[in-house]
């Protein structure tokens, strides 16, 4: 059933365009300001939701200490775990991730084994979600131990994903990866808005109003940014969310 968390985003996904995500890796060095400054000029450029985490985060006190900090200016705040450490009670959310093209059974099934038990001690609203790692050579690839679905195979993508609808997952997460070179090709997110009608969420290597024009054109609901505003503060989402209509 869905929680407060995914009604609003859907609720708001329904009233106009594609959403923005700010991704925040809790083990950076917070901007000048503060993450609090941060998560209140991303609300003012439109972004609807924080997503907090990373492959490689392990420090569950600094994860704390950003997520009071996010949750300061009122937007919802979503764990985006890459291990069981990525689990803490301030969020609002947990981006609740199977990663569906691992090759290595304890990114499908053994570590939400491993977390669920907390998600529920915490209250934490899980948000279920399919999680499918496009490319190679990042690290959310790397330390996924994912087969990474080739950039020009869309058709894999989209079985994927439906595989996901089957399951259950209202939620998909198309991942080039953090710094990708490039985002995930409009026709991926084509073939898989075709088969998945849940809520798919967008990431990776998006640095650009036309990119984000061309990924919301081809159907996705939210697209996440975090490698741009670590280079240049919540001013590089202001582009991106107009082309958005934000
Ligand atoms: C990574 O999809 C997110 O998990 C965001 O990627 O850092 O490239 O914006 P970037």
């Amino acid at each position: 059933m869905a929680g407060k968390v995914e009604e609003r985003l859907l609720s708001e996904r329904k009233e106009g365009g594609t959403l923005l995500f700010m991704l925040v890796d809790s083990e950076n060095r917070p901007p000048e300001g503060g993450l609090a400054g941060l998560a209140e000029a991303a609300k003012a450029a439109g972004v609807s939701a924080i997503l907090v985490g990373g492959s490689s985060a392990t420090d569950q006190a600094a994860l704390s200490e950003a997520v009071s900090d996010l949750k300061k200016p009122g937007l919802p705040v979503v764990l985006f775990p890459g291990n069981i450490t990525g689990v803490v009670p301030e969020a609002d959310a947990i981006l609740f991730t199977s990663l569906l093209n691992s090759e290595n059974p304890y990114y499908i099934t053994q570590a939400q084994a491993l977390g669920a038990p907390t998600v529920l001690k915490l209250g934490l609203e899980p948000l279920p979600t399919g999680y499918v790692i496009i490319g190679e050579g990042t690290s959310a690839w790397f330390v996924g131990s994912a087969r990474g679905i080739p950039r020009d195979k869309p058709k894999i993508a989209a079985a994927y994903s439906l595989a996901a609808r089957f399951l259950g997952m209202r939620f998909v997460y198309l991942e080039a990866g953090s710094g990708a070179p490039a985002p995930v090709t409009p026709e991926t997110v084509a073939a898989v808005r075709r088969v998945y009608d849940g809520f798919l969420i967008v990431g990776g290597g998006i640095r650009d109003a036309q990119a984000a024009r061309s990924l919301s054109a081809a159907g996705a609901d939210a697209l996440v940014v975090g490698t741009l505003v670590e280079e240049r503060g919540a001013g590089g989402l202001q582009d991106i969310a107009r082309a958005l209509g934000g």
